[in-house]
């Protein structure tokens, strides 16, 4: 039997991706861009056993047994195993493991955080599953479009810091992969609070809602051809010269046009809440009463908190936070994917 344990840290998108072109292939209709955080505090965990003695393949997720024929996982393993062929037979390399790619595998994942609630486990997952799956195999080379494979957003947890995801033009996907932009050690006084509104599971899930509005909404297609080309070379320079002002008002800018592309899908999607809708206020009501943009916002396909902030406001922001919302089940401080600190 051979074994690995990898853990993959979670995403969180500034420019958002929302629509694909390609179901199958997971190709999206625009590129995005993201920060990945500190794996310690929000990861997801996955341990991949193969062995000649498994008489069928299974799979766990937070020790519930998931059915292992889902298509996107067995894309994931197609793929692996032909990269596996295909590297193993140039470097003149066959025998153990190719007899290897023939034995049934055991996934066994859990996240520390909640699972379907808009705080990309899938991404963490599948970037993960991947990432095992390609040591054990000895794959090398460039994998995150394998990751893509499995849920769109995990290319992009492949990589630390700020991370691009390029849409590509390639129908068959191959440039349609994630690169780093900056590391986490460029703009290391960057922070992010996760507030945790609910850990119920979503209504819509992303895929679903993706279609919707790919199939209903105008403002989805302004969006893609006018709209998303800008802010990433926007978004690309504020992070490149360090400037919170710019980076923060893109950043809400985005979350709130993914928010009007979903009411703007027919029937519309709803992922914020009241409790969303009130930590917004707030941060635009005290970014007005500093006299400069302090904090940001982002929310995903779900109603949970991402801010934006630098390291010196972030005490400040966490006794406005805890003072006025007391329905926050918890509050999860990070470092762009650098080193872990105490969760408060
Ligand atoms: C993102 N989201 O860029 C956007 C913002 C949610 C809102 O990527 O269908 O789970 O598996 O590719 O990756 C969530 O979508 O969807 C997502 P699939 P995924 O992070």
């Amino acid at each position: 039997m051979h074994i690995v344990t990898c853990a993959a840290p979670v995403n969180i998108a500034i420019v958002k991706y929302w629509g694909k072109r390609d179901e199958t292939l997971m190709l999206p209709l625009n590129s995005s861009l993201s920060v990945t955080l500190n794996p310690v505090q929000l990861r997801a965990k996955t341990t991949v056993a193969i062995s000649r003695e498994f008489d069928k393949s299974r799979m766990w997720l937070n020790s519930v047994e998931q059915n292992i024929d889902n298509p996107r996982l067995q894309n994931v393993f197609r793929e692996i195993k032909q990269r596996a062929y295909r590297c193993h037979s140039e470097k003149n390399n066959c025998g153990n493991r190719e007899d290897m790619l023939n034995w049934h595998i055991h996934i066994c994942s859990e996240n520390n955080f909640p699972t379907s609630a808009g705080l990309a486990s899938s991404a963490a997952g599948y970037s993960c599953l991947v990432s095992a799956l390609a040591y054990l195999f000895g794959v090398d080379g460039e994998i995150s479009d394998i990751a893509r494979l499995g849920s769109g957003s995990a290319c992009r947890s492949m990589y630390g810091g700020f991370v691009e995801w390029d849409m590509g033009r390639c129908n068959d996907g191959s440039d349609s992969v994630a690169r780093p932009v900056a590391s986490n050690e460029h703009w290391p006084e960057l922070r992010a609070l996760i507030l945790v509104v609910t850990d119920d599971n979503k209504k819509t899930k992303s895929t679903e809602g993706m279609q919707k509005s790919v199939n209903t909404s105008e403002l989805l297609k302004t969006r893609v051809e006018r709209i998303v080309p800008h802010r990433i070379n926007e978004i690309k320079e504020a992070i490149r010269d360090k400037d919170f002002d710019r980076f923060a008002e893109i950043t809400m800018k985005e979350s709130n046009q993914l928010h009007a592309v979903c009411l703007d899908t027919f029937p519309p999607i709803e992922y914020l809440t009241e409790v969303s809708r009130r930590i917004m206020n707030l941060v635009h009501r005290f970014n007005k009463l500093c006299g400069r943009t302090k904090v940001a916002y982002t929310f995903d396909a779900g109603p949970n908190a991402c801010l934006f902030l630098l390291e010196e406001d972030v005490p400040r922001v966490l006794s406005l936070i805890r003072h006025f919302f007391r329905p926050v089940n918890s509050c999860f401080e990070s470092f762009i994917h650098g080193l872990p600190i105490e969760v408060p």
